[in-house]
This record gives C-alpha cells, sequence and structure tokens, in this order.
C-alpha cells in the first residue's frame, strides 16, 4: 500500500434518511469503515471519518407521502436515529452531516453552476408521466404497474422488486400514479443532463491505473459500464423535494438536483462543517484538494459506479480548465457485497430485517461488531445468523477472550495483591511462541489491504494462544510448590492481556477499554492515539512493568447468550419468513400470465436430450458462465450456461440434465455453445438445473 500518503479521509455511503439503519448496511459500510480508522488512529495516521444522511431523493418523499408527514419530519426523524444507532455502535465519526444543511445546498449549487457555466451540461426535453389531479410530473418511484417481464402487479417505474429487472415508467403495462389514482399522462419535460461520455477517456484511464488495488467487483462493474460506452445522465428531476436548480430562467422552476449529483458532493460539504467546527474552516482543502492525502469510500457494491464513474467525473468537470481548487479522486473504493440474513437478502421494503439500534436494545454493540467483522462480505455474499451470533459470543468472546482476561485479573488479584508480580523481558516475550513484529505485521497488512474478517481472525488467534497458554501453565497449581513461576505466567498474561488490549481495538473497542480499565489505566484507549504516536506498536513489547496495579475488581466482560435470550428473535425471524413466503406465493398466484399458446407442434420442435456432464470449467471473463462437454448418446457437445454462480465446475461433473439439442449453434464470448440446457428458477434468482430421475439412459429423447 503507498505510504507516500501523509492522511487519510474515509467517507462512508450517505444512508437516505428515511428508515432505520439496519445490519446489512453496518456490516457492508459502516463497520468496515470503522475498523479501518481505529486502525489507522491508532497506528498514528491522520485520519477522519466523514459521513451523514442522504436527505434528498424520492424515497424520503414516498415515505413521507405514506405515513402522511412532511419529508422533513422523516429525515428529521431518522437522522435522528441513524446518528444515534452509529453512536452506541461505536461508530467513530469525526462528522456526520446532513444534505438539508446550508453548507451543503451552497456546495451543491457551486458545484452546478460551475459545470453550467462551462457549457458542460447537455438539455434534453424528454417525455415524462404527468399526474393531472396531483398537478406533479411523476418520478420513476411514483408510477407503479405490471411488469413486462414477470407479470408482478406492483412493480415500480425503476424496478420490479419481485424479479429484480430494471425498468423505465414508459416499460410498465398499465402505468398508475402512485400519488392518486389517475391514469399518469405523457408531457413534455426539460431536464439538464451530464454527458459522462465527454470524459470517458479520463474515467477508463481513472479506473484503469487502480485496477491492481481495486477489488476486482470495482473494476468490473465500473469495466462493464465503460465497455458499453458511458451515456447521458439526467441530473435534474421534476421534484419539490431536494436542492432546488440555482437557475432564474422559467424553465428551471420546480426542479432539483438529481440525488446523486447531490449526495456524493455531500462527502465534501460534510469535511467544510467538520473543518468550521474545529476553528479552521480551510483544513478541508488539504482533505480534498492535496495530493498527499488518500481518499478512501467506503459503499456497498449497489453504489459502484456512482463512486467510480458519476462522482469522479464531476469532479473532473469542475477540475476542467482549472489550475488551482482542483479535486482528488478516491484513491480506493472498497465496495461490499451483502450480508444476507438467515439466508435471505436483508429488504427494507419488505421489512425483513433487523434494525440496528433495535439489535442494540438487546445485546451489546461489541457482540455484534466481532461477529459482524468475522461475516465481514468482502468477496461474496455472507450470511448473518443467530446461531452464529450465538456461538461466537459464547465460544469466542466469552469463553476465550472473557474468560482468559478474567481469570489473569482474578488470579492476580487473589493470589498476587493485585500487582504485576513481576517483569518481562522483551526475549521472554518474543519466545512466548508468537513472532510479534510478524503477527502485527500481518495485522496490519489484513487492515490495509481491507481485509478484515482475517484481521478479527488472525486477533481471535492471539486469544486463543493466550488463553491456551494460561490454562496449561496452571499458575493456581504452580503456586503452590514455585511461586516465582507463577507470578512469571501471570505477569506474561497480564501483558498479553495488555497486548489483546490494543490489538483487538479497532474491532471491540469498547471491551478493550474495559480491559484497559481493569488492567488500571483511567484513560480510553482512544485518548492515547494523535497523528505520529504509533499506540499500536507498543502491543509488540510487554507494556506491564512489576508492580504496576490492577484496579482490584474484575467484571465479565460478555454475558452468554442462553438459548431463552434468542426465542423472541427466533419467534421474529419465522414470522418475517413466513410472510416473506406468502407475499411470494400471493405475487405467484397473481402472477401467472403465461407466454401465447402454441400447438402440440410447435412443441414437438423441441429436441430434448438426457446428456451427462463430462468436463466442466469457468469461462476467462464471464463470471457467469460454465462451460461444459456433453455426452449425448455417442456424441459430445459443448455448452455454456450461465449457472456459475450457482455451481461450481465439480459438482457438475457426473449429472444428468436435459438438454435442448437441436436448438441453432450460438458463440457466446468466443466460445461455442451447441444447445442450452434446463435450469428452473428457485428463490431470490437463483437455479437449478433440472435432473432426470429414474430410468434416464443418456441420448435419450425426452416426451
Ligand atoms: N443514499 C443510496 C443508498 O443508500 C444513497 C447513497 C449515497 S452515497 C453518496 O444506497
Ligand atoms: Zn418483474
Amino acid at each position: 500500500m503507498p505510504n507516500t500518503f501523509k492522511r487519510t479521509l474515509v467517507t462512508t455511503a450517505l444512508p437516505y434518511a428515511n428508515g432505520p439503519v439496519h445490519l446489512g448496511h453496518l456490516a457492508g459500510v459502516y463497520l468496515p469503515a470503522d475498523i479501518y480508522v481505529r486502525f489507522k488512529r491508532l497506528c498514528g495516521h491522520e485520519v477522519i471519518h466523514i459521513g451523514g444522511s442522504d436527505e434528498h431523493g424520492v424515497p424520503i418523499t414516498i415515505t413521507a407521502d405514506r405515513e402522511g408527514i412532511t419529508p422533513q419530519d422523516v429525515v428529521d426523524r431518522y437522522h435522528a436515529m441513524n446518528a444515534d444507532a452509529f453512536s452506541r455502535c461505536g461508530i467513530s465519526f469525526d462528522y456526520y452531516g446532513r444534505t438539508s444543511s446550508v453548507r451543503h445546498h451552497e456546495t451543491a449549487r457551486e458545484f452546478f453552476l460551475d459545470i453550467e457555466r462551462k457549457g458542460i451540461f447537455v438539455r434534453k426535453t424528454e417525455k415524462l408521466f404527468f399526474d393531472a389531479k396531483a398537478g406533479r410530473f411523476l418520478s420513476d418511484r411514483y408510477v407503479t404497474g405490471t411488469c413486462p417481464v414477470c407479470g408482478s402487479p406492483d412493480a415500480n417505474g425503476d424496478q420490479c422488486e419481485q424479479c429484480g429487472t430494471h425498468l423505465s415508467p414508459l416499460e410498465l403495462i398499465e402505468p398508475k400514479s402512485k400519488l392518486s389514482d389517475a391514469k399518469p399522462e405523457l408531457r413534455d419535460t426539460l431536464h439538464w443532463y451530464f454527458p459522462l461520455g465527454r470524459f470517458q477517456k479520463q474515467l477508463e484511464s481513472y479506473v484503469e491505473s487502480h485496477r491492481e488495488t481495486w477489488r476486482q467487483n470495482v473494476v468490473n462493474y465500473s469495466r462493464t459500464w465503460l465497455n458499453q460506452g458511458l451515456a447521458d445522465r439526467a441530473i435534474t428531476r421534476d421534484l419539490s423535494w431536494g436542492i432546488p436548480l440555482p437557475l432564474d430562467e422559467a424553465e428551471a422552476r420546480g426542479k432539483v438536483l438529481y440525488v446523486w449529483f447531490d449526495a456524493v458532493l455531500g462527502y465534501i460539504s460534510f469535511t467544510k462543517e467538520w473543518a468550521e467546527l474545529q476553528g479552521d474552516p480551510e483544513r478541508w482543502k488539504r482533505y480534498w484538494q492535496d495530493p498527499d492525502t488518500r481518499i478512501v469510500n467506503f459503499i456497498g457494491k449497489d453504489n459502484v459506479v456512482f463512486h467510480t464513474l458519476m462522482f469522479p467525473a464531476i469532479l473532473m468537470a469542475w477540475n476542467e480548465g482549472r489550475s488551482e481548487g482542483r479535486y482528488e479522486l478516491a484513491d480506493n473504493v472498497p465496495a461490499s457485497e451483502f450480508m444476507n440474513f438467515e439466508g435471505r437478502k436483508f429488504s427494507k421494503s419488505r421489512n425483513y430485517a433487523i434494525y440496528l439500534g433495535e439489535f442494540l436494545d438487546r445485546f451489546p454493540a461489541d457482540t455484534l461488531r466481532y461477529s459482524i467483522a468475522m461475516n465481514y462480505p468482502e468477496n461474496k455474499d455472507t450470511d448473518f445468523s443467530w446461531t452464529d451470533f450465538q456461538n461466537r459470543t459464547n465460544g469466542e468472546l466469552a469463553d476465550t477472550l472473557g474468560n482468559f482476561i478474567k481469570r489473569s485479573v482474578d488470579f492476580t488479584n487473589s493470589r498476587f495483591d493485585g500487582e504485576v508480580p513481576s517483569d518481562i523481558s522483551a526475549e521472554e516475550w518474543n519466545l512466548l511462541g508468537i513472532d510479534w513484529q510478524e503477527s502485527l505485521g500481518r495485522l496490519a497488512e489484513a487492515y490495509d489491504g481491507f481485509h478484515f474478517r482475517e484481521a478479527a481472525t488472525q486477533t481471535m488467534e492471539i486469544a486463543r494462544f493466550a488463553n491456551r497458554f494460561l490454562t496449561e501453565a496452571e499458575p493456581w497449581k504452580v503456586i503452590k510448590v514455585d511461586r516465582e513461576a507463577a507470578a512469571r505466567t501471570m505477569a506474561i498474561s497480564l501483558n498479553l492481556c495488555h497486548a489483546l488490549s490494543l490489538l483487538f481495538y479497532p474491532v471491540i473497542p469498547e471491551t478493550c477499554d474495559r480491559i484497559r480499565a481493569m488492567l488500571g489505566f483511567d484513560d480510553a484507549i482512544g485518548s492515547l492515539s494523535s497523528p505520529g504516536v504509533p499506540v499500536w506498536e507498543a502491543a509488540a513489547l510487554p507494556g506491564l512493568s512489576k508492580g504496576h496495579r490492577l484496579k482490584g475488581s474484575s467484571e465479565i466482560l460478555f454475558s452468554k447468550i442462553e438459548q431463552a435470550d434468542l426465542e423472541p428473535e427466533l419467534e421474529k425471524i419465522a414470522r418475517l419468513l413466513a410472510e416473506a413466503e406468502k407475499r411470494e406465493a400471493g405475487a405467484q398466484q397473481q402472477k401467472m400470465t403465461f407466454r401465447p399458446e402454441i400447438t402440440f407442434d410447435d412443441f414437438q420442435k423441441v429436441d430434448l436430450r438426457v446428456a451427462r456432464v463430462l468436463e466442466c470449467e469457468p469461462v476467462k471473463k464471464a463470471s457467469k458462465l460454465l462451460k461444459m462437454k456433453l455426452q449425448v448418446g455417442s456424441e459430445e457437445r459443448q455448452v455454456l450456461s450461465g449457472i456459475a454462480q450457482y455451481y461450481k465446475p465439480d459438482e457438475m461433473v457426473g449429472k444428468h440434465v436435459l438438454l435442448v439439442a437441436n436448438l441453432a449453434e450460438r458463440t457466446i464470448r468466443g466460445e461455442l455453445s451447441q444447445g442450452m440446457i434446463l435450469a428452473v428458477e428457485g428463490k431470490d434468482g437463483r437455479l437449478f438445473v433440472v435432473e432426470p430421475q429414474g430410468t434416464e439412459i443418456i441420448g435419450n429423447s425426452v416426451q
């Protein structure tokens, strides 16, 4: 990682203030960012973490309409709620702003006007649905109708929740306005477009210059867009909630900036607000306009192109023709995959979620932080389950870490008068069986590479080591015959407690402060570090010397989670799952729209055969495809199939499958495909290959 940067600016995606944040948000964005920032601070690095609420956008007005309150009421409620939940979870923002602030409106206006004056925006008239009864243009989400793909009756104008297809309102069958029961009519409206294509080359080189350091998913999403050629994107909307276009023209009236144009600029305005609070209003510039600053945007995978293409393009437009006051672009955009909840995607709109605040009402923040760090969806989707949470809390936090700390402190209190009974030399410390320099180096590498699961796992390994060390040394027995040996064991154990309090701090900060207090310190770990003071490295040496007094009492760091504690949660999840299934079954009943009728002769044209998979391998640069060699009777066929997300190549070999044997040959991604194998769609779009069972003989036709 480049050590050439002098400081780091970490930003986290701004959650819409239209509902409480849930564990999926925490896992993908806020916890990893906080762990990273806490680690950097501990290393004495200059770093700030800027976040806040996205308070504009249609999701907010929809919530307001649904609840019969104003958008302002909605954002006031959820901004406060989310800021509070984050703070209770120990997410240590340096600043948590709101895009409704005066400073933010001003910043967004400034950007818009700069780009407008340069003549970069393109104006276009388009046709949009208008609700004559409500007197309003209807943005995508305000139109609903039947999905042209799956037939679901309540698809949104931008996407069908049932089948996931991205839609435009014009594609909906029987479109309806969400504002009234009026049938919407099409009217002309003028909009400002940002010509992304103008920055195509610059964006390509921006993405390509980071291809080695960005996660594969981030590079891939960005490339997919770049390869398709970047189109103009509308950056204005006909809405009343948002930042009004700062133009006097009649045509600009009633229009606001598109939320994505405004939201990403929130990172900048919030840094300005932070700087003002520091009493140094110009200080934001060293984070945004200094190449010595490393900018890191933590986001979820659904926000990638807004951060790797849209936001950089806005900054490029600003920079155009400027030699001073130029903005730097992000050095990394660690986008997470999703963490699911008990095997299903979190969904705010379907109320299938555990909300952060609710969770923290029941369980301590650090148990959650640890479990989620161990489930961090770095490169693939992961799953949060109550059982896993219980096992990690009980087996790892309570039985391993908590038990070790308590035994060390209690035994010292009872047998050594609450004092560290011996000095440990650096040599002894290094002979323990841990190569401290190497361990710290590996941990630092994990943190710097955003491998937080790896970091948490390695740290727990050290706790395991410590716990084993104490158990095997048996000071409670040894003390009867050799007090000096027992004293050394306890001195080592207490020093391990001290090291662990530093090493675990990024992941479970509150617990580490409690450990530190038990060890007799009055100061919080966070207060030890400041830029230039590397507290982290202190873990590589014994930190407590002979005679150091502990606090004198101990506490239980983690209470075990009993089955009875989980009952209400398990009941709730069963209810949520049942509701989700009912909804899906309902949707399925309604959506049974079939394709147009075919005759028996039509069907007879399809030649279905049983085939056996002989070989199977992934296809380069096509993450969804598997390439298979099939045996059909005495013939061999090569077939490509889009099932790579659901089957490993090895799993396919030997399977009997159904092949459409007379489908015209096609070349996909440079590979020949001679037919198609049948698969059915299951929950959440997962595909299951159809496997004939029973008397199948390879090559037989299917009747
Ligand atoms: N509020 C979308 C989202 O919550 C949006 C992120 C803004 S980041 C600048 O997914
Ligand atoms: Zn659909």
